[in-house]
């Protein structure tokens, strides 16, 4: 944590970008009066007001690893909200995971019926990628890597085949899947801001991206079994969907494996892991974008908050 205390370094950042974020998000959605205004208008239904923006807080972290403005990252930032979005939109479907809130809200098919929930979700993914493509090429390939079925996709795969099986496969077939349906986009978020902060020409150094890699990784794996385990001891209000989801759908967690109390060690050793990288990330841009960078003021604490906010979190 920081030498000032919880949170010193996350809750101005997002003060400062929080706003920015969803004025992006207005700017690149199309307007609700815009046929089909069905459609649009559902968009808009599911992406305001938001959640906690995870990952597009993620992804201008990453960009300002690499000593440049989080501004730069911010169009790609706001697609990967969309693309996330979309995946809450799909799994919330009767086909899916068959829930009625989400966002403290009804969600999109109970509003807006089947078929447009499907559009949406479909329109919101295509536009991701159409905001990515501003943070280059190999932001694409990262995104579109992350949300396949190598990634998100196949991770909700493996989600669905193992609801009500028996737990086979233990701890090792849990993180497997949730590497995969969450860790994934967030790992990829950090990348992907990364990538905003290249000059043409360049790519990430190799050990500046692998430290980044890593630190995505346990973020991601962190902030999943923290949602293990808020879907057990959380409520309606603080969650804004139902919770006991996961134990009504018989669904392969973390508590279901190892237990509550060694999941929420588990979190935060990941967390502590997370957090330990954030100096050695400092050090790997300084190499490589030279010493002075005043850029990268701030930034190792304000790694280290996410860390410990992606456990500690209430909702
Ligand atoms: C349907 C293609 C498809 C994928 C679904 C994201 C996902 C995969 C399923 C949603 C259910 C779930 C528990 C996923 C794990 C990822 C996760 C914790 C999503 C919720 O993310 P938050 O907490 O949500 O960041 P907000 O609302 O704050 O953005």
């Amino acid at each position: 944590m920081t030498a000032t205390g919880r949170g010193a370094a996350l809750t101005p950042f997002t003060s400062h970008w929080g706003g920015r974020i969803e004025r992006a998000l207005d700017q690149l959605l199309p307007p609700a009066s815009e046929p089909p205004t069905v459609l649009h208008e559902a968009m808009r239904y599911v992406l305001f007001p938001g959640g906690k923006r995870l990952r597009p807080i993620l992804a201008l972290v990453g960009c300002a690893a690499t000593g440049r403005s989080p501004e730069r990252a911010l169009v790609a930032a706001v697609g990967i909200e969309c693309l996330h979005t979309y995946s809450l939109v799909h799994d919330d479907l009767p086909c899916m995971d068959d829930d009625a809130l989400r966002r403290g809200r009804p969600t999109c098919h109970t509003v807006y019926g089947e078929a447009t929930a499907l559009l949406v979700g479909d329109a919101l993914l295509t536009l991701a990628f159409e905001a990515v493509a501003t943070a280059g090429a190999a932001a694409v390939g990262i995104l579109a890597q992350a949300a396949g079925s190598r990634g998100m996709v196949g991770g909700q795969m493996a989600d669905l085949e193992a609801e009500g099986r028996p737990r086979e496969g233990g701890l090792e077939q849990v993180q497997w899947i949730h590497d995969r349906k969450t860790g994934a986009l967030i790992t990829g978020s950090v990348l992907v801001g990364a990538c905003a902060g290249l000059e043409a020409g360049e790519s990430l150094p190799g050990s500046f991206r692998q430290k980044l890699q890593r630190y995505g990784d346990c973020i991601g794996r962190a902030f999943q079994i923290a949602d293990d385990c808020l879907d057990l001891t959380g409520t309606v209000q603080e969650l804004g969907k139902n919770p006991n989801a996961d134990r009504d759908h018989d669904k392969l967690t973390y508590p279901a494996v190892v237990g509550l109390e060694r999941s929420l060690k588990l979190a935060h050793e990941l967390a502590a892991e997370a957090s330990a990288l954030a100096e050695p990330i400092c050090a790997a841009a300084q190499q490589w974008r030279g010493p002075d960078i005043a850029a990268l003021d701030g930034m190792a604490p304000l790694l280290q908050d996410i860390a410990l906010a992606a456990v500690e979190r209430r909702c």
